[in-house]
């Protein structure tokens, strides 16, 4: 007879089964989560790896892990290297820049922002809103108006390489988005030529998430969304328990890629969830994955990714499509790299 354990991993693998059926079973590699020492921050894309040496700083010393991922998200924010996130993030449609934002700590508090513009650094608005409001998510102007208020400084965050980036999308103005673009794109500079979201040009997001020395988990989430968006559109990122979720007592994922998929399929959530089922970090970010590909299996055209992390400090990842890549960083190894699994 299986004990309720037994029964819930039974469930959980019949889950897994169904879902990675869905979407062929062609999963690039194992499903085991690879283990961190306790203390550790990982987050999404190759520029992970810097932000990462931010939260460390604060981990270090014995921090908490919500100021190590407030920290963390803040360093691609301010890199104008990076056309995804922050300040020198590619514009929509219109050319304006606008960001979005979610944080969560150990308590369950969530806080976020959304179509922010004008701010360099929605990830410390979205932490405000947390702290500061009885609200959890604030758009736009309101958001605007309330990051003025509590001193953050008024910014032209389009700069001169995003906007001639952005003259050269509108000459022939192609909104389709192409996968792993955080990398093909990253630190290039000059105009891009930006794909389907998700692609290889056009990807835009970093999540970052910690486990700190009294063992409690926190995460934070931040984007300029796609680039050549339409105007107001909101991706995941801001979305709570799409693109970021944090549960003290079993784990936290957020999510990378196109965030429409991501919405509607509660993403970030599912990959918790399915880790509070018994499943590792890695099986549930595959399980979830592959829950999209099910629902809609066009969706293998675009690039989808999760990161996760449980409360044992194990971490896993997974993604529709090859090149997604994220960073971890723990008392054994501070900046290493690793490409995420993919189904394609
Ligand atoms: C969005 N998920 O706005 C973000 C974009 C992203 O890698 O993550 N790109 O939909």
């Amino acid at each position: 007879m299986l004990n309720r354990r037994g029964v819930i991993g039974a469930a959980a693998a019949g889950a897994v089964a169904s879902a990675g059926g869905a979407a062929k079973a062609k999963g690039h590699g194992r499903s085991a989560s690879l283990r961190l020492t306790k203390l550790c921050v990982i987050s999404t894309w190759d520029f992970g790896v810097a932000a990462n040496q931010a939260a460390w700083a604060v981990l270090a010393k014995g921090g908490r892990a919500l100021d190590a991922v407030e920290a963390g998200a803040r360093v691609p924010e301010a890199d104008l290297k990076n056309h995804s996130v922050g300040r020198a993030g590619y514009p929509d449609r219109d050319g304006h820049v606008s960001l979005d934002a979610s944080i969560m700590d150990e308590h369950g508090g969530c806080g976020a922002v959304a179509g922010l513009e004008h701010i360099a650094h929605p990830i410390s608005v979205a932490r405000r809103v947390m702290e500061k409001t009885p609200h959890v998510l604030l758009v736009g102007e309101g958001a605007l108006q309330f990051a003025l208020e509590q001193g953050f400084p008024r910014e032209e965050l389009l700069t001169e390489e995003s906007r001639q980036a952005w003259e050269a999308w509108r000459k022939d103005a192609h909104y389709q988005p192409v996968a792993n673009s955080e990398v093909g794109d990253y630190g290039k500079g000059g105009p891009a030529k930006l794909g389907i979201p998700g692609g290889p040009d056009n990807h835009d997001t970093i999540g970052m998430l910690a486990l700190d020395a009294a063992g409690n988990l926190a995460g934070a989430c931040t984007t300029s969304g796609m680039a050549w968006k339409l105007r107001g559109r909101v991706g995941d990122s801001p979305i709570i328990g799409a693109g970021l979720y944090v549960d003290n007592e079993v784990g936290a994922a957020t999510s990378t890629g196109v965030g429409e998929e991501v919405i509607r399929n509660v993403g970030s959530f599912l990959v918790v969830e399915l880790m509070r089922q018994g499943l590792s970090p890695e099986a549930a970010c595959k399980a979830a994955v592959a829950r999209i590909l099910k629902r809609k299996p066009e969706a293998r055209e675009i690039q989808v990714g999760f990161l996760a992390i449980n409360k044992r400090g194990e971490v896993g990842a997974w993604s529709i499509q090859k090149g997604f890549s994220y960073a971890l960083c723990d008392q054994a190894q501070q900046a290493r790299l690793l490409p995420g699994k993919s189904f394609y």
